[in-house]
């Protein structure tokens, strides 16, 4: 008897359902106390910078999101529910140059993550932030994180602070540390050690 009886598809090779929220990160959690410094600003190969002030992406467009979460340390959250603004929202401010093919994210701290920007800009993928209900908590990347719900859960940069267009693709925090560059769980593309 288990309360995910029939969703054992949901479920990628080598993975265990949690029904906790572990949080996982390198570095310190960013605790803010004023929101007037933050932004985030969308850069590299687009025909004009946009940065998008605390308030400007609070009035944006919301949607809700759903996701089934695949870490590569093995554990599987199903069935979560976000708010969150929806990447195509943020894309119709940005007109992309035609060589940009993969993105960069940037977190707090200089952390990065790297994905190709058709992974990017499909229509699953957005910015979240509220998480089952709640605002997302400092621990799990107020004020606001990606989600690429098909990706590995590491792609899922937490304190989003800059997107950044690219022509290459480039390692980010992780990947340079081992983990794959593409991160498919269906595929377990888990590390990548030379
Ligand atoms: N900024 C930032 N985002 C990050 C990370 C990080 O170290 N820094 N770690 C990633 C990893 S490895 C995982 S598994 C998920 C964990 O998210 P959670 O703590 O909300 O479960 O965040 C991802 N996003
Ligand atoms: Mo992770």
């Amino acid at each position: 008897m288990n309360t995910y009886e029939g969703v054992q598809d949901r479920v990628p090779p080598g993975q265990r359902l949690t029904d906790g929220f572990p949080v996982l990160h390198h570095g310190s959690v960013p605790y803010y106390n004023d929101m007037s410094k933050w932004n985030l600003r969308v850069f590299g190969l687009v025909e004009e910078e946009v940065t998008f002030s605390y308030k400007q992406f609070l009035a944006l467009p919301k949607q809700e999101f759903k996701n089934d979460i695949h870490c590569v340390t093995t554990w599987s959250k199903l069935a979560n529910v976000w708010e969150g603004v929806a990447v195509r929202t943020i894309m119709e401010k940005v007109k992309l140059k035609p060589e940009a093919k993969y993105v960069m994210l940037h977190a707090e701290e200089g952390w990065t993550t790297n994905l190709p920007v058709e992974d990017f800009l499909a229509e699953t993928s957005f910015l979240g932030f509220r998480h089952n209900g709640q605002l997302l908590t400092p621990e799990h990347g107020y004020p606001v994180r990606m989600v690429v719900p098909h990706l590995y859960f590491w792609k899922s940069a937490k304190w989003l602070r800059g997107i950044e267009f690219m022509p290459k693709d480039k390692p980010g925090f992780w990947e340079r540390n081992g983990y794959h560059m593409y991160g498919d769980p269906w595929k377990e593309e888990r590390y990548d050690f030379e």
